[in-house]
């Protein structure tokens, strides 16, 4: 039997090996639902880049530019970080660049990963059924916040050792714990996530609606899949 594992931070991805087995990247609010949801919306391509700089470069060869930090939208870029932006196909057909505070940072993080695509409630399914395909062992790398751990992309990762459990075999406490706290909080993730940081952040910034969105499940059967660079 294959193994699952989670690492709760990717300043812990040094404990990790990465190298043959695949990498489901999550940061569930909001940088991975905002690359479900501009894949499934027609979106061509998605560059992950981990700076400002870098991102305003693609933007120079003809990219759409999205960038968060903090949680607001960076000045000088085209979009923030929220998934409603590629909603009703908006930008179907488009090649989006994009730089988060934490999400691209773990994806680009995983990148020697046999198969490394991004994960998120809104396409935990297909997630799921990849997961099974690929008959690899595998890593849930939850983005987190600035290194420390959170609690929505850690309930992500015990929601696919649930829905795994009968396929993989957790490699270590991590997925157990996750798997016991989604276990748990399944019923009302909403209350559950109130005290949380990030939840706290995000509503002080007056983002609401993102919150109840990232946390619907199954709306999405796309997943991004990372090759060359980009996800497609
Ligand atoms: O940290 C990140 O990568 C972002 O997803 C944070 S935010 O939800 O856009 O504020």
């Amino acid at each position: 039997m294959k193994s699952i594992d989670v690492c709760l931070s990717p300043d812990l991805l040094h404990l990790y090996d990465v190298k043959g087995k695949m990498v489901v990247v999550v940061d569930i609010l909001r940088a991975t639902s905002c690359m479900t949801t501009a894949i499934a919306e027609g979106v061509e391509e998605i560059v992950p880049v981990a700076t400002l700089e870098e991102c305003q470069a693609l933007g120079r060869q003809g990219y759409v530019t999205a960038a968060e930090r903090d949680g607001k939208k960076a000045d000088g870029f085209d979009l923030g970080n929220s998934p409603f932006s590629y909603r009703n196909g908006a930008y179907r057909g488009q090649k989006i660049a994009v730089t988060t505070t934490n999400g691209t940072y773990a994806l680009t993080k995983s990148k020697e990963a046999e198969v490394l695509v991004a994960g998120s409630f809104l396409n935990i399914g297909a997630i799921c059924g990849l997961i099974k395909e690929a008959n690899l062992d595998t890593i849930i790398l939850c983005a987190g916040w600035k290194g420390k751990v959170n609690l929505e992309d850690s309930l992500f990762a015990g929601a696919v050792c649930a829905r795994m459990s009968n396929h993989l075999a957790p490699a270590c406490d991590a997925p157990l714990m996750a798997k016991a706290m989604y276990e748990k909080e399944k019923g009302d993730m909403m209350s559950f996530l109130k005290e949380s940081s990030h939840v706290k952040r995000l509503h002080g910034l007056n983002i609401h609606e993102d919150i109840a969105f990232c946390l619907e499940q199954d709306v999405y059967t796309d997943v991004p899949i990372y090759r060359n660079e980009r996800l497609i």
